[in-house]
């Protein structure tokens, strides 16, 4: 079996060899010894994509079987990351490709490098989703991820000078080998316009929406592959065009500027992904992008459903659609507008199929994230829906008023409408009016939207609110991007925990065999000097292996509390200054995120963090044992190579302000600890690893609101705290700014005078508890052990465990393997 499995693998490379090669010639037209490394990545992906075909045609047709139900998870940002590899390691190809190449006298890691990622998305809500289709598939349930396909995707981070600077990102310039084209599947979308009674041919009195313009959108295919199986789910991202390219009659009439106009018009719908993660902005163009693809997927849902079914009595029997956040919650009434207006259902079965059809994941407790449309505007855009709205809203608060009768408070408070001022429609109530189901994302985030957020909504129906805790998929998150690791995890047990996450557990009994310890240990150690080889060029040789890596990597907001960190680092710093003997381990404090590109105060913290560097990098007397970097242009890319090689992770938001997080599970997952407040989904962490091997400080969730209550005065908590004082002083007086008392001045007198996110009533548990994670640090055999624990016990938050609780508690869909026929 030997001798034949050889046969077999170096049949198998010549194969891939000659793919390599016919792509190259007859789809891209290159010969191969002219061919650039595009090329070679283009040739490679599109032979290693003619290896899915099978199952993914195979998967499409299992789609259109009547028993299998599809979830529809309807997403306004899907942040992939890479295809190339995690295709290679989901089909168990990456040796005989990596082999493949070589022999062409190439590098795989230089081709898989290569590729431009796809970033559609923001942060952790996008990033979440694409976790989703990885388990799903890999849980064999079948699923189509429905979302926008951005020309321009998430802005490329530049520092210049120590600011932010944003490139655009023409991530498809290059060409995207892993995407199908089906302008067969499209649909149509209306706008604007008005609404007209007419009666029609049975005499029955309807509505019809006569909109002003349409646009055409156009689905683009993605495979997305389960981990060896069959199972390949589908991700169809949207793209809007003119219904026709070019208007000959404007043209003849010499209006040639008319003529084009209509189609860029049409085309800026889908050309670029907002950048604000959990910021309102009430932008028309917004909109309308969520509308677009809410609209091209609910249509296209009904076509599938239309083409097993005769009508669409039992359609929630076939789909469950989930509302990622409430930028597709116009879903709801647009579905309403399908089946009354085109469908010619009743009010009262419509409403029926639609609540039984769609559920809602709230990701966000901060106000300011919370959409709500201007009912002008929706109403100009949207005439129908606007009706529409109205009359959803118009019979649930008849439903309040029976169940609270006399409570105007309560009618007001659970309104789609807010009246308060300028009226808006509040998103979050119509995707809690519309759904059969709303999450959280982690036990404390549900909990505050049962008691706060949502509370009315919760006390009229107590079983409607659940809780799903985030999860990450351990391919990506463990497989591909620390694959030293994963090599040592299933030498150690068996390759099992890859799709069963809880066998980590077989770890914990390796903590007291030294030679795995060792093992693990070299393992940390090598993929902290990867990194350092890597800034070795833009930095030379000065970050140091044996250091700490102290990493916070996520948006930059100050919930999340950079400027902590910051703090900190300046408090130590002038510590070491003040006692060149302070017996603390060397340490280097990474950052990294984005900012929103209109977020004045974030941009001003990445900047303070790029001053502090370059100031305390520069001094010989602290930079062997404190450094500071900003890793530029955070991304999935870049995060495969950060989360193995740190070894603290930095969670340190003010509590009930982080919905869950999920950086915090792919630290831990990768052997980091964690220094944390109760916050989001650190809360389940502490518990599944024991608080004896997490860094708890700062206030919980109910001492923050008691403060708030009793009044928080941070003024003089800077008065009272010495260390605190000269930090802050140290800042404001230009030390990090060359002299310029002005330039942090907004943030030095947010910080004083108001302090939104109690960064200084959690200055010094954060500072206490930073100086025992560098005493434990000291301690290798402790640490390793705490690490090992930590990695030990992430079963939990594997994404598989999530999807399988959204299958159970919410969608009731049961796996459906895919079986290769053809
Ligand atoms: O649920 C995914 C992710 C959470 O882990 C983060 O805690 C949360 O901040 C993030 N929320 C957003 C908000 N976007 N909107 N709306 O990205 O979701």
């Amino acid at each position: 079996t030997d001798c034949s499995s050889h046969t077999n693998d170096s049949n198998n490379i010549k194969k891939l060899k000659r793919g390599f090669a016919y792509k190259l010639f007859y789809q891209q037209g290159v010969w191969p010894q002219n061919a650039s490394l595009n090329d070679y990545y283009l040739a490679v992906s599109y032979t290693v994509r003619d290896r899915m075909q099978q199952m993914f045609l195979n998967s499409i047709l299992s789609l259109q079987k009547k028993e299998s139900k599809i979830v529809g998870y309807l997403s306004a940002e899907f942040l992939m990351g890479p295809h190339l590899h995690n295709n290679l390691i989901n089909l168990g190809l990456y040796d005989q490709v990596s082999r493949a190449v070589e022999e062409c006298g190439l590098d795989i890691k230089q081709i898989i490098d290569h590729e431009e990622e796809p970033g559609l998305g923001n942060g952790g809500l996008g990033r979440l989703a694409a976790c989703y289709l990885d388990s799903l598939a890999s849980l064999q349930i079948p699923a189509i991820g429905y979302g926008i396909r951005y020309e321009f995707g998430m802005f490329d981070q530049e520092i210049k000078n120590g600011w932010q600077k944003e490139l655009g990102d023409r991530w498809l310039q290059p060409g995207n080998p892993w995407e199908f084209k089906k302008a067969d599947l499209t649909v149509e979308v209306g706008a604007r316009g008005h609404t007209e009674q007419y009666t029609d041919d049975h005499g029955n009195q309807r509505v019809r929406w006569v909109p002003g313009g349409m646009v055409k959108g156009i689905p683009y295919d993605t495979p997305v592959l389960g981990y060896r199986v069959n199972n390949v789910n589908l991700l169809r991202l949207w793209s809007a065009e003119a219904p026709k390219s070019f208007d000959f009659d404007d043209f003849n009439v010499g209006d040639y500027q008319g003529a084009v106009h209509e189609k860029i018009m049409a085309e800026t719908i889908t050309k670029v992904l907002y950048p604000n993660d959990e910021h309102f902005r009430g932008k028309e163009l917004r909109l309308f992008q969520q509308y677009f693809f809410v609209s091209c997927s609910m249509q296209d849902m009904v076509r599938i459903h239309l083409f097993m079914f005769p009508n669409l009595d039992n359609f929630p029997d076939k789909f469950a659609v989930q509302l990622n956040d409430t930028h597709p919650a116009i879903a709801v009434p647009e579905f309403m507008r399908l089946l009354i207006d085109v469908h010619h259902y009743s009010w009262e079965r419509a409403w029926d199929i639609v609540t039984h059809t769609f559920a809602y994941t709230n990701h966000t407790l901060l106000p300011e994230a919370l959409e709500k449309w201007p009912v002008a505007m929706l109403g100009r855009v949207l005439p129908r829906h606007l009706e529409i709205i109205y009359e959803i809203n118009s019979r649930f608060l008849d439903l309040v008023r029976i169940k609270y009768p006399g409570d105007v408070d309560v009618v007001r408070r659970m309104s789609i409408i807010d009246e308060s001022g300028e009226r808006y429609v509040r998103m979050a109530h119509l995707a809690c009016i519309g759904g059969y189901a709303i999450n959280g994302v982690a036990e404390l985030h549900t909990r505050l939207l049962k008691n706060h957020t949502l509370t009315d909504f919760h006390r009229l129906w107590p079983d409607k609110l659940t809780n799903v805790t985030n999860g990450v998929t351990p391919r990506r998150w463990m497989v591909l991007s620390n694959p030293r690791l994963a090599r040592l995890i299933s030498s150690a047990i068996g390759d099992g925990w890859i799709t069963n996450l809880y066998k980590l557990r077989e770890l914990e009994p390796m903590v007291d065999d030294p030679v795995f310890c060792e093992k693990w240990q070299q393992v940390k150690f090598d993929n902290k000097q990867d990194i350092c080889a890597m800034f070795s060029c833009a930095y030379g040789p000065m970050f140091n292996p044996y250091a700490m890596f102290d990493v916070q990597v996520k948006r930059i907001h100050e919930y999340k509390r950079q400027h902590l960190n910051l703090l900190h680092i300046v408090n130590l710093y002038q510590r070491l200054k003040n006692n060149p003997n302070l017996d603390v381990p060397p340490r280097i404090f990474i950052f990294g995120g984005k900012a929103a590109p209109g977020y004045t105060m974030a941009k001003l913290i990445i900047k303070l963090i790029n001053s502090i560097a370059e100031v305390v990098n520069s001094d010989p007397d602290v930079n062997t044992r404190l450094q500071v970097l900003f890793i530029p242009n955070f991304n999935v890319q870049i995060g495969h190579m950060v989360y193995p090689m740190a070894d603290l992770s930095e969670q340190i938001s003010l509590a009930g302000k982080e919905a869950s997080g999920t950086g915090n599970m792919k630290f831990s997952m990768n052997g980091a600890l964690t220094i944390g407040t109760l916050d989001g989904a650190n809360v389940e962490i502490r518990e599944e690893v024991a608080p004896e091997n997490f860094f708890l400080f700062g206030m919980d969730v109910n001492e923050v609101q008691e403060l708030g209550t009793a009044g928080y005065d941070p003024q003089t908590i800077y008065n009272q705290n010495e260390g605190l004082k000269a930090a802050i002083n140290l800042i404001a007086t230009g030390h990090f700014s060359h002299g310029d008392r002005e330039l942090f001045r907004p943030l030095i007198d947010s910080l004083l005078y108001h302090d939104p996110y109690m960064v200084l009533a959690d200055y010094q548990s954060y500072v206490d508890c930073q100086q025992k994670v560098g005493e434990v640090f000291q301690d290798t055999r402790r640490w390793t052990k705490m690490a090992i624990l930590n990695a030990a016990r992430m079963g939990k938050f594997s994404s598989d465990r999530s999807i399988a609780d959204y299958c159970r508690k919410i969608w009731k869909i049961k796996p459906f393997p895919v079986e290769l026929k053809l």
